[in-house]
């Protein structure tokens, strides 16, 4: 199924144009505080989430997954999903690939459709967290950092190959995650791991091409249960500075434990300009991997209000490589993507909404209340008008979600590819 301008726009006529006269309210409210809302319909056009290649499926745990019905069943599929994603939002601009969950076949084919859909391919992903059939090496005891030498050769071998796949697709980032650890204290010595880790990294980072990153990911625990060899942003930028200028952390909002500031260490990392690659999610327990916005709405704000600083203050820090890495355990994927970019938006634009000088005065005057108030005033101010502005002024769906289901995209690719057809991935 392909959503043809023609829909849109259809579509949009039939949309409550109610809107318009909300946005002229937030504009002459704005305009008084001197922030302008037209510059940040632009910057809410323009800001592109890359769709990974493994969420277009219902996801599931350990204890069983349900397959939604209709799911893509190859990388063709998948990128026809998030051409619809794209088509109807305007802000899925970009696939993210999992290595070899999705390995394509032809690459010029692959290329056409992407281009096809206006999808560029962003950050490749290795994966050394499972034995493939026929692998030669096992990483039950660890990938980068194993205690076997062979096992680490291969592993290293195979971020490389990811490259070499992601050079022939055009993308410029690796992001490598490394599920190494130890269930049993004891298990490992952590010095040694930690070597390990960080001598394979500098082997990935020798064969990265020059015009390329490397986004190194933590997470503080799972699949390991007592220690992961990179548990922390501490950690991984320690391992990043070690391999040079262009090796950055990646922060992954669900893999954090609970109560973390994790606007403080997006703050640290982009001051050093180490901040690379980031992952929405969101969760209630752990690396729950939820809708983005589902939980905690309120610190995604003050996520964003640090990282809209860093992008406006930190020319040493790179343009971010943004990613929902989230799992549709219950809902229509497609469905759930379209909420998770809509509060990615959300949050974005009410960051953009404070008035970064008048911030910096209140906290320089230590007032304290002032400072409270003019992130709140932010973030309570229902933005969804500059959202549906921002989308019809780049071609999207005023309302994606209503768009999706008035042309009944599910059923259609339930007709089209079956109700048992399976994403890969986890
Ligand atoms: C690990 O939990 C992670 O966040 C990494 O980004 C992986 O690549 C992704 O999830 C999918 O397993
Ligand atoms: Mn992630």
């Amino acid at each position: 199924m392909k959503i043809t301008q023609q829909h849109i726009a259809d579509l949009n006529k039939k949309e409550d144009t109610l809107f318009t006269s909300e946005l002229d309210l937030i504009t002459n409210r704005f305009a008084k505080k001197g922030v302008d809302v037209n510059s940040i319909i632009d910057k809410v056009a323009a800001f592109q989430v890359a769709i990974p290649s493994w969420a277009l499926g219902a996801g599931g745990t350990r204890f069983g997954r349900f397959s939604y019905g209709g799911e893509p069943a190859t990388l063709e599929q998948k990128l026809d999903d998030i051409g619809i994603l794209h088509a109807l939002t305007k802000s899925a601009g970009a696939v993210s690939l999992h290595i070899p969950w999705d390995i394509p076949q032809d690459y010029k084919a692959i290329k056409e459709v992407a281009s096809g859909h206006g999808i560029i391919f962003d950050a490749m992903n290795s994966n050394t967290f499972q034995d493939q059939q026929g692998a030669k090496e096992s990483y039950k005891h660890g990938s980068l950092s194993s205690t076997v030498a062979a096992s680490r050769d291969y592993a290293i071998q195979h971020n490389l190959d990811v490259i070499k796949i992601g050079e022939q697709l055009g993308s410029k980032s690796l992001t490598v995650w490394l599920a190494d650890g130890s269930n049993f204290p004891g298990q490992r010595n952590f010095q040694t791991v930690l070597k390990h880790a960080e001598d394979s990294l500098k082997s990935i980072y020798a064969g990265l091409p020059a015009d390329w990153s490397l986004f190194i990911e933590y997470k503080p625990y799972e699949p390991a249960f007592y220690s992961t060899v990179i548990q922390d942003w501490g950690t991984s930028l320690m391992l990043a500075n070690a391999c040079g200028d262009r090796a950055y952390t990646l922060v992954d909002l669900g893999h954090h434990l609970p109560n973390t500031n994790i606007e403080q260490i997006v703050a640290t990392l982009m001051y050093k300009g180490k901040l690379g690659g980031f992952h929405f999610n969101d969760s209630k327990y752990g690396d729950d991997d939820i809708t983005v916005g589902s939980i905690k709405p309120y610190p995604l704000f003050l996520i964003f209000n640090e990282l809209v600083y860093g992008m406006e203050n930190n020319p040493q820090n790179p343009d971010l490589a943004w990613m929902i890495d989230a799992s549709h355990n219950t809902k229509d994927p497609l469905e759930d993507l379209i909420q998770s970019l809509e509060a990615i938006l959300i949050a974005y634009t009410q960051a953009l909404l404070v008035n970064q000088d008048e911030l910096r005065a209140a906290q320089q005057d230590n007032d304290v209340v002032k400072c409270q108030e003019i992130l709140q005033d932010a973030y309570r101010t229902d933005v969804r008008p500059i959202l549906k502005a921002a989308r019809q002024k780049a071609g999207g769906a005023i309302d994606p979600l209503a768009a999706y289901r008035s042309l009944a995209v599910r059923s259609t690719l339930i007709t089209e590819r079956g109700s048992n057809s399976k994403a890969t991935g986890l």
